[in-house]
């Protein structure tokens, strides 16, 4: 009889995670399990993407254990969850950021190293997920990073889109779009949570019920219902200490193939229903500026709006058995007005559907939502024709009547105000064919508003806002943006931060505000040298880069002047090009005169129909062909667009620049965040009164950054009062050179009236103050050049930028947030000052 074989032991039931080595041995066994058993791979036939993929779930299963052991001590101890709802979030690549926060940067490389396999190869092939457009989605990305870096108990909650932001070619100078496929080898960093859907509906009737002895209930039957299923990533915080969940809606069908038309033959029309439902959240609408306005936009909000809701009460009556705790244990952010239409929907939910009393709900909504304004731009707030708001929503919109009657008898009775301003305060816009207005139906529904910076917060307060803002003085707050110093100095510009370490201890890692120690290296000429020679390196990198995708040569040496943002007219994109235009038409007529070498580099991307971006591009694209080829002006001056600015690019472009441009008509950049990531890593920035730019010239000191151009109210003063370019360009003949250069088809030989509407533009209103800023603009650039003739000034300079970015962290702006508007966080968090 054969003895029994032992046994391997078999732990007991358990909620603690595996405990795990973090050696090199450990990882590499790891990753050679992921590969074999989860791939069905072995090392010999493995390609490059099985090894992502086994890197990814290696990395994915250390996460874990932390995401368990913080879901249970924020359960345990009953703490309140901030929940982020975001139409948007532009989170880019997760390998690197997961495995620099776990701490195992060195075991993962030696570990592949094993194998043969390079890691920065590896992390290459990870798609870059641009389920945004651009600063609101990359802020909500950085807030997610920076919650579960500071311990704060946090839900992301969006949209899975299957198509995130479009794919950027130019051709022949212009833009085309084509579609992302993010998802095509599949997603190793989320889990599908079939067991977490809810049903969403749309349109159909609204009935009241009358019951004997009971109020009257409104009961919404839709005409139609789709399926909101979770897909859930683990965000990991700085050295594992917390993860937090983002959590994002795919649309199903209820039924996804309708049987009765498939067994008829109908097979096309059997799909009919799961199609229309897949479409809600199978494409990122890619305007950032102007409003969409197509039904299938206002199905997505109110798709991944409701899913979210329903997901955060069922949570909520899982622990306690009533509602009336909500805002004490949750806090839901509203990131920007696209998911405004909770504020009807979670009353919908407390009264309808949980029989709360119609006022009490009220207190619960207002106490729970707070709202963060993202723009002042008159033509990207957000309204909705009443019809298609009615027809696609029947009670959301009894609800917001109902919530607007409420307001006006408070304005009118309570706060005496006239026709006139309660026409501003209402949720219904009257003037323009009768439309719900999102940022007024967001700003009624919380109890914090916030701006992103305090330019912006003020001018909210004196614009969009006015009424609302006398009605409620208290409620409007601001909160300066922050980008997250893990991704944007740490994993970016990893040297730097060896620098760093060696001048002022690795503190600076835990705590961002310890750079300012660097500010006393500034004049240290040795530790300047490396600085210098740290960028230089960064600048050979993207170098590179524009080589292999350009075929440019552009010399290192040179200042990289660099632009990289969203085109739109307000940013100004133009405004450089003609600087640039100007600068060739000097350096060609005074080839005697000792010209610094400039390296103009630009990248980003236009909404499809903004028509006057995209010429922007064009003309970007145009004088680049015709000031490269031109042997005249000897490398002095070269243009770039690098195509399809993304993350993961911006990743290689904020470390090598040496000026950086946010040159905004000053009062319409709500902020800006990629003036900060720029400064962090030691560019000198060229900028207006604009967005945080102010905040960040009185923490970096007027004599380490170069502002220029009419303040916000002057430009306001200048539209009022009637401003033309054309006056303004006489007077200047640089501008006037550069501007007939570009109209007469000196760079569109072969369509020479190509550039005649967009350079008119500029004679005629000069909307974006161009003209009006151009020759402070210029002055300041020829500022730039002679200062780059003094080396050690730069870059003492360039020492001070970094040394004093710390407060725009974004663990800064997490930490004022829940201090002030959520109460939730540790309270270390809270206690910031
Ligand atoms: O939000 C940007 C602001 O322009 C920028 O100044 C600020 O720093 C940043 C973060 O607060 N706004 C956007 O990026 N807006 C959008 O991307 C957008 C997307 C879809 C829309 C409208 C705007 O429908």
């Amino acid at each position: 009889i054969a003895k029994p074989q032992a046994t391997r032991k078999v732990p007991r039931a358990t909620n603690n995670p595996l405990p795990r080595a973090n050696d090199t041995d450990t990882l590499a066994l790891e990753i050679l399990e992921k590969l074999t058993y989860s791939l069905g791979k072995t090392t010999s036939v493995a390609r490059m993407h099985d090894w992502m993929d086994a890197t990814c779930l290696a990395v994915r299963d250390r996460i874990i254990d932390h995401w368990i052991a913080s879901t249970q001590k924020v359960t345990k101890e009953h703490s309140k969850r901030v929940c982020y709802l975001s139409m948007e979030f532009l989170i880019g690549r997760l390998l690197r950021d997961a495995i620099n926060n776990l701490g195992l940067s060195e075991p993962v490389k030696q570990a592949l190293a094993r194998y043969g396999v390079d890691l920065d190869l590896v992390e290459l092939l990870e798609p870059d997920a641009a389920l945004g457009n651009g600063g609101l989605g990359r802020l909500a990305a950085c807030f997610m990073e920076s919650m579960a870096s500071t311990e704060v108990p946090a839900f992301g909650y969006g949209i899975r889109y299957v198509h995130g932001f479009f794919r950027q070619e130019i051709a022949d100078g212009a833009q085309v779009e084509l579609p992302e496929d993010w998802l095509a080898h599949g997603n190793p960093w989320e889990f599908e949570r079939r067991e977490t859907a809810y049903e969403i509906g749309f349109g159909g009737k609204v009935t009241m019920v009358e019951e004997p002895g009971r109020p009257p209930r409104y009961v919404w039957r839709p005409a139609e219902r789709v399926l909101a299923v979770a897909f859930d990533t683990p965000i990991v915080g700085w050295r594992g200490k917390h993860v937090n969940t983002l959590r994002l809606w795919s649309a199903q069908a209820l039924d996804p193939i309708l049987l009765d038309a498939f067994n008829s033959g109908d097979h096309i029309g059997a799909l009919l229903e799961s199609n229309r439902a897949e479409a809600i959240t199978r494409v990122l609408y890619p305007a950032d500026s102007h409003q969409a306005g197509q039904e299938l936009r206002l199905r997505q909000e109110f798709f991944f709006s409701s899913a979210s809701l329903q997901d955060i009460v069922r949570r909520h009556l899982q622990t306690y058995d009533s509602l009336d705790n909500l805002a004490d244990k949750v806090a839901i952010q509203l990131n920007d007005t696209h998911p405004a239409v909770s504020v009807a929907e979670l009353m919908r939910l407390l009264v309808d559907i949980h029989g709360i009393e119609w006022d009490k709900a009220w207190e619960i909504t207002q106490a729970t939502f707070s709202y963060t304004n993202h723009t002042l731009l008159p033509e990207a707030l957000e309204t909705w024709p009443i019809h298609l708001f009615e027809r696609l929503l029947p009670r959301q919109m009894q609800i917001i009547y109902a919530i607007n009657a409420d307001l006006i008898r408070h304005a009118r009775l309570d706060k005496g105000l006239d026709d006139g301003q309660i026409s501003a305060v209402s949720l219904i816009d009257e003037n323009n064919g009768r439309r719900v207005r999102m940022g007024q139906l967001a700003f009624a529904g919380s109890h914090a508003v916030n701006g992103v910076s305090a330019l912006h917060t003020e001018l909210m307060k004196e614009t969009v806002f006015r009424d609302l803002h006398r009605l409620y003085p208290e409620r409007i707050e601001n909160k300066t943006n922050g980008v997250t110093p893990r991704r944007w100095l740490f994993e970016c510009n990893p040297d730097l931060c060896k620098l760093i370490e060696e001048a002022i201890g690795p503190g600076f890692r835990d705590n961002i505000e310890l750079l300012a120690e660097l500010d006393k290296f500034a004049d240290d000429a040795s530790f300047r040298d490396k600085f210098a020679a740290v960028k230089l390196a960064n600048k050979q990198r993207l170098a590179k880069v524009v080589e292999e995708r350009l075929a440019t040569y552009v010399d290192p040496k040179a200042i990289f002047d660099i632009q990289v943002k969203r085109i739109h007219e307000y940013k100004r994109q133009f405004l450089n090009i003609i600087e640039t235009v100007a600068l060739y038409d000097q350096i060609r007529s005074s080839p005697h005169l000792d010209w610094t070498p400039r390296v103009k580099v630009f990248a980003g991307k236009a909404a499809p129909s903004y028509q006057e971006a995209k010429q922007i591009i064009h003309l970007i694209n145009d004088v680049a062909r015709v000031i490269n080829a031109d042997p005249a002006v000897r490398n002095l001056l070269k243009v770039v667009f690098i195509p399809n600015y993304n993350v993961s690019l911006a990743e290689i472009i904020m470390p090598a620049a040496d000026v950086s441009e946010q040159i905004s008509t000053a009062g319409l950049e709500a902020s800006g965040t990629g003036n900060m990531k720029f400064a962090l890593n030691g560019a000198l920035t060229i900028g207006t009164l604009d967005g945080a730019n102010v905040e960040m010239l009185e923490h970096i000191g007027a004599d380490n950054i170069f502002i220029f151009g009419l303040t916000a109210e002057e430009v306001a003063n200048a539209r009022a009062n009637g401003h033309m370019g054309q006056p303004v360009i006489e007077r200047q003949p640089l501008l006037r050179a550069a501007l007939e250069s570009i109209e007469n088809g000196v760079f569109s030989e072969n369509d020479p009236g190509r550039y005649r509407s967009l350079a008119g533009s500029l004679r005629d209103r000069d909307w974006w103050m161009i003209a009006a800023d151009f020759q402070e603009y210029w002055n300041t650039q020829r500022r730039l050049d002679e200062l780059w003739l003094d080396r050690a000034k730069w870059n003492t300079m360039a020492v001070h930028n970094t040394a004093r970015m710390g407060w725009f962290s974004s663990d800064r702006s997490i930490g004022e947030y829940a201090r002030d508007i959520w109460k939730a966080g540790p309270k270390s968090i809270q206690a910031i000052s």
